[in-house]
């Protein structure tokens, strides 16, 4: 190790956003029942919840079910409305335990009036909680938070309180998802494919992008950790010229 690494503070991501793919390869993979690899993977967020909670991050946001999902075998969407049911009610007692505040991004008005009474009660159980917010995105589209940002905003013109000249980034950003809390610093996804999938688009403008080939139920908090490291290296080159970054790894 460098002197530098060895001395400098670690660089921590504010927050992690997860793309959890790869369920579905796993459940072939061990002659699992159809749909049984997402059974797997709900167990696997677990221990990643906790080193978050442990290390410091302040905002880790897991993709859960999104806007294209709609489009599964109508067996797969139940069995994932299922789930999310199932494990929003088993996760309650850990986010008390760790004091985890408990949000939902998405469009809601696509799920059960049963889920959406579920997810509303669970936000409010956890609202004072500080010490980590984990947003669970469910019927979830990049494109879809965008157009809607510009609904609101259309309705302030329509009401004749903003003028559509001074639409800019910032006015645009206040009626985005998780306008509240801190951009994303990481973006993680598992499974071994290269794309983003109209994830968090706005908020991912400037994250640190990372790619494994693991399958979401296989990851593990061992891997995150080997990520988070490797983000704090890249965050320390980013602040330098490419000659400094150059003397680096002559010293090495
Ligand atoms: C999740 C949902 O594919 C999904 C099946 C259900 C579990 N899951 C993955 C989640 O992302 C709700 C909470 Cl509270 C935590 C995780």
């Amino acid at each position: 190790m460098s002197t530098l690494a060895a001395s400098a503070p670690n660089i921590l991501p504010h927050h992690i956003a997860i793309i959890m793919d790869g369920n579905n390869r796993y459940g072939k993979a061990h002659n699992l029942g159809k749909g049984q690899g997402h059974v797997a993977g709900k167990d696997a967020l677990d221990p990643i919840v906790e080193y978050c909670v442990d290390a410091g991050i302040e905002v880790l946001t897991v993709f859960a079910f999104s806007s294209e999902n709609w489009q599964r075998p109508p067996s797969e969407v139940a069995l994932l409305m299922r789930l999310l049911t199932s494990t929003i009610h088993e996760q309650m007692p850990r986010m008390y335990e760790y004091r985890i505040r408990l949000r939902f991004i998405g469009d809601r008005s696509q799920l059960s009036s049963d889920l959406q009474t579920l997810m509303a009660d669970a936000e409010e159980k956890t609202a004072e909680f500080e010490a980590m917010t984990l947003v669970i995105a469910i019927s979830y589209g990049g494109q879809w938070d965008i157009a809607h940002a510009a609904k609101q905003l259309a309705k302030q013109v329509r009401s004749g309180d903003l003028c559509a000249e001074d639409i800019d980034k910032e006015k645009l950003g206040k009626y985005v998802q998780l306008a509240d809390t801190p951009a994303v610093d990481m973006l993680i996804r598992t499974g071994g494919e290269y794309r983003i999938s109209n994830f968090l688009l706005w908020q991912s403008a400037y994250a640190e992008l990372f790619f494994t080939k693991t399958l979401w139920p296989n990851f593990s908090a061992a891997e995150l950790s080997e990520m988070v490291a490797e983000f704090g290296q890249r965050q320390r080159r980013f602040g330098k010229t490419s000659e400094q970054v150059v003397g680096d790894h002559v010293s090495k």
